[in-house]
């Protein structure tokens, strides 16, 4: 378990015994098609280099003990026939969550459980999607449950939906579990159909974070979903994913200007993200980097979602890759991240920048991060018996 000696270590120092399961559950970042996931459409993520690792042990009591190393050592203790959500420990009820979805459809007993991560928080890289997958991950691993990636990020998303309070889609999830390292995953996410497609090695995945905090909960990421649900239910469609611009400009009169206005999004993205596919497959960096400003414009002008500091990171970087290379916003919104793809002769150029720049203009100092597409959740299970 060359990978995870700290963790085996810290494990060792809390329940002093070896952990039977050690995982490692990517973060990701999203190249194209925000928040057409709930709406039944087309994304385009990619899992990175920044994720939560868990190490588990078994216990037969059905106890779950869960400790936090980046919160101090915090530790969540409950029992699995009683899975309350905690307002004293939000951290724990990611966990909570999803082992009181998946103790529905499997039989599993007591665990212990070291927790941490490198996945910046409230920056729209999906700390707590990985943080959900790792758990179904160790715990499957640790009971031998035979859990596939696309049911364990159904039992996530659900976890977040009836547990947790956030109506999230299907994508940060299913990115978690199933990411291929070098590669972005264009999803369907009706069908749950995918397919994977090779980053140019040419090109480098830069991410820039605001440092402007994002709550998904907090914010307006419920209303949004509502909004576009009325649009769908307007037009007489299942969801956006069903209906044409046609329609929706054949309906306008039937909304309000900002649902007429959220569906105008959700629909145009749709449009984006399948071309981003084409365009990337034949490396038309000038198309991507029409897909990616015009989705970051319909981001900021329809869906109402992004703030000025990422604004002007955008804009920052756009001064320097122009149609050589794309960026826009990326995430759920209301702060967070942009992510970029630069060719990588321009990376020094985009780094000086964004350092010169963003502070310069908003008075913020960001973060930036040089990201790899990485593989999906993966585990190390021990060969010896240990506790
Ligand atoms: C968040 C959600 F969790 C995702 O499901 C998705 O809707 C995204 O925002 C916006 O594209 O990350």
């Amino acid at each position: 378990m060359a990978e995870f000696n700290k963790l085996a270590q810290a494990f060792e120092y809390y329940f002093q015994c070896a952990p039977d399961v050690m995982t490692r559950a990517p973060g990701r970042v999203n190249l194209i098609g925000e928040h057409t996931d709930y709406n039944q459409g087309f994304v385009f993520p990619a899992a990175i280099n920044f994720g939560t690792d868990v190490a588990v042990g078994r216990r037969d009591d059905r106890i779950i003990s869960a400790v936090a190393m980046d919160y101090s050592g915090a530790t969540s203790y409950f029992s699995m026939d009683d899975i309350r959500f905690d307002q004293a420990q939000p951290w724990s009820n990611y966990v909570r969550g999803v082992l009181k979805v998946l103790s529905e459809t499997y039989d599993f007993n007591g665990v212990n459980m070291i927790i941490t991560g490198n996945v910046p928080q409230g920056a729209g890289l999906s700390s707590s999607a990985s943080l959900e997958i790792a758990v179904l991950k160790a715990v499957a691993s640790l009971y031998k449950l035979p859990l596939s990636g696309v049911e364990a990020a159904l039992i996530g998303q659900r976890a977040e939906n009836e547990f947790v309070g956030c109506s999230c889609g299907i994508m940060d999830q299913l990115i978690s579990a199933l990411g291929k390292a070098g590669n972005a995953l264009l999803l369907d996410c009706q069908s749950l159909a995918y397919e994977y497609h090779p980053i140019n090695p040419d090109y480098q995945v830069v991410i820039v974070n605001s440092n402007v905090k994002r709550g998904l909960v907090d914010s307006e990421y419920n209303l949004r979903r509502e909004q576009c649900e009325e649009a769908a239910s307007l037009l007489g469609v299942e969801s956006l994913r069903a209906a044409t611009m046609d329609q929706l400009y054949a309906g306008r009169e039937r909304m309000s200007d900002p649902v007429f206005r959220r569906a105008r999004h959700v629909i145009s993205e749709n449009d984006r993200t399948l071309a981003m596919g084409r365009a990337l497959e034949e490396s038309d960096y000038r198309i991507v980097s029409q897909l990616m400003a015009e989705s970051h414009r319909s981001m900021r002008e329809d869906f109402e979602i992004t703030i000025e500091p990422v604004d002007t990171l955008v804009a920052i970087i756009d001064e320097v890759i122009g149609t050589q290379g794309g960026v826009r916003m990326t995430g759920g919104g209301f702060g967070g991240c942009v992510v970029a793809l630069v060719p990588k002769e321009l990376v020094p150029s985009v780094e000086n920048a964004v350092s010169v720049e963003y502070h310069a203009r908003t008075g913020i100092r960001e973060s930036l991060y040089i990201c790899t597409a990485e593989q999906g959740a993966f585990s190390e299970t021990s060969l010896d018996e240990n506790c």
